[in-house]
């Protein structure tokens, strides 16, 4: 399914004269609307192609319908996602459940949506039918050296598969840790995922990142070997300049000050990318913005700042991505609520009053600094995101737009109640 350009434009000839109104009341007061627009109009979040369907948790899986059964189905939802908001321009593949048959005609088809190949993820934390040893006890990190090499060469094959789809990344996350005190030596398996990691290092094309993720429990519940930043950043420093570290939202143990973490990280030219969600207690991998959305502005607050003082491009500086799993709502849905929050977040960082903050922080006036904080996150940008839509060509209410379509009830006349399970 695709949609027209007449469905859009109709779509907003009914809401144009509420949206111009709202739009004219909230750009009046911020002089520095246009440059915002802008900037919001050339920002992309790669859709991961986990997402597409209903993930479930190791208690069940209440499956959604006509979800994508193959790569090019994945695709054609990521192209709904973008035509509906012009700012879901890439996707995330994973591998192996996203091998291309022929990635020139992948990519072709990918181009007729205006999509690009964001970072190719492998996966050493499951075991494939026709895999010959088993990760049961890791990957990189194994005792073993036969398991390592086979888990090093799986990401070498992703490499070569994202060569050939045009993406310029490789994420690495890995279920290597242990459940019980004793059961890892932590000082080899650190070496050994460094050894392993050089390996898949020497493999990266001249113009390649490599983002290392961390995450500080599960699969494993004593530790994980890239646990924390800390571990990210050592192994990223140790392998060298196209090493970086990953920030997952989800990955950080309660209460962590991910802000903080993301302005270090920056400043020591090591921050990769994102994986946003949100959660209340771990992983949960829920929308983003949907239960700490001041968080989600304070991380953008602190990128916005960092980038600029490096003078980075925020489009192309880091990889943007989204990485969640849908049990409750539908996907397609729920995927258009996570941008709109990332948007709305990264809108309000645009706004900012950077010297008066500056100033107010060189005064010691917290009270200053506060306001100057929640004063603009309680500043309701909507319109100004939806403005960037507008001139994009997508929709000015892309949920309202999908429903109005019954794009879901058309998938499954397309693609029946086909449900795969992916999703972690
Ligand atoms: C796992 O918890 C991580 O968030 C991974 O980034 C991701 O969900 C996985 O690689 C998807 O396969
Ligand atoms: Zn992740
Ligand atoms: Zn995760
Ligand atoms: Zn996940």
């Amino acid at each position: 399914m695709r949609l027209e350009k007449e469905q859009i434009e109709q779509h907003n000839s009914k809401l144009a004269a509420k949206h111009k109104r709202a739009f004219d009341f909230i750009s009046e007061d911020i002089p520095q609307v246009e440059s915002i627009i802008n900037k919001l109009q050339q920002f992309q979040i790669a859709i991961p192609s986990w997402a597409l369907g209903t993930g479930g948790t190791r208690f069940g899986r209440f499956s959604g319908k006509g979800e994508p059964g193959n790569l090019e189905q994945k695709i054609e939802d990521v192209g709904l996602l973008h035509a509906l908001n012009r700012s879901s321009g890439a996707i995330s593949l994973h591998i192996p459940w996203d091998i291309p048959k022929d990635a020139e005609q992948t990519k072709a088809l990918a181009d007729s949506f205006g999509l690009q190949f964001d970072a190719v993820n492998s996966n050493t934390f499951q075991d494939q039918a026709e895999q010959e040893l088993s990760y049961k006890y890791g990957s990189l990190h194994h005792v073993d050296p036969k398991v390592r090499k086979q888990a090093v060469q799986h990401n070498i094959d992703v490499i070569n598969h994202g060569i050939a789809l045009g993406s310029k990344a490789l994420t690495v996350w890995l279920a290597d840790g242990s459940s019980f005190p004793g059961q890892l030596n932590f000082r080899e398996a650190f070496q050994n995922t460094l050894e392993s990691l050089k390996e898949i290092y020497a493999h990266l094309p001249e113009d390649w990142k490599l983002f290392v993720e961390y995450k500080a429990f599960e699969p494993y519940f004593y530790s994980m070997t890239i646990g924390d930043w800390g571990q990210s950043l050592l192994l990223a420093s140790k392998l060298g300049p196209k090493a970086y570290t990953l920030v997952d939202l989800g990955h950080h143990l309660p209460n962590a000050n991910i802000e903080q973490i993301v302005s270090l990280l920056l400043m020591e030219g090591k921050l990769g990318g994102f994986h946003f969600n949100d959660s209340k207690y771990a992983d949960d991998d829920l929308t983003a913005g949907s239960i700490k959305p001041y968080q989600l502005f304070l991380i953008f607050n602190e990128l916005v700042e960092g980038m600029d003082a490096r003078g980075m491009d925020h489009a192309t500086g880091l990889g943007w991505m989204i990485d969640a799993s849908h049990n409750l709502k539908d996907p397609l849905v729920d995927l258009l609520q996570s941008v709109e929050a990332i948007m709305i977040a990264y809108a309000q960082a645009l706004l900012v009053d950077r010297n008066a903050l500056k100033e107010a922080q060189r005064n010691n006036d917290i009270v200053k600094a506060q306001q100057i904080l929640q004063d603009t996150f309680r500043t309701d940008l909507r319109a100004v995101v939806a403005e960037a839509r507008l001139r994009d060509g997508a929709a000015l209410d892309p949920i309202g737009l999908f429903n109005e379509l019954a794009v879901r009830d058309q998938l499954i006349k397309e693609r029946g109640n086909n449900t795969v399970a992916t999703g972690l």
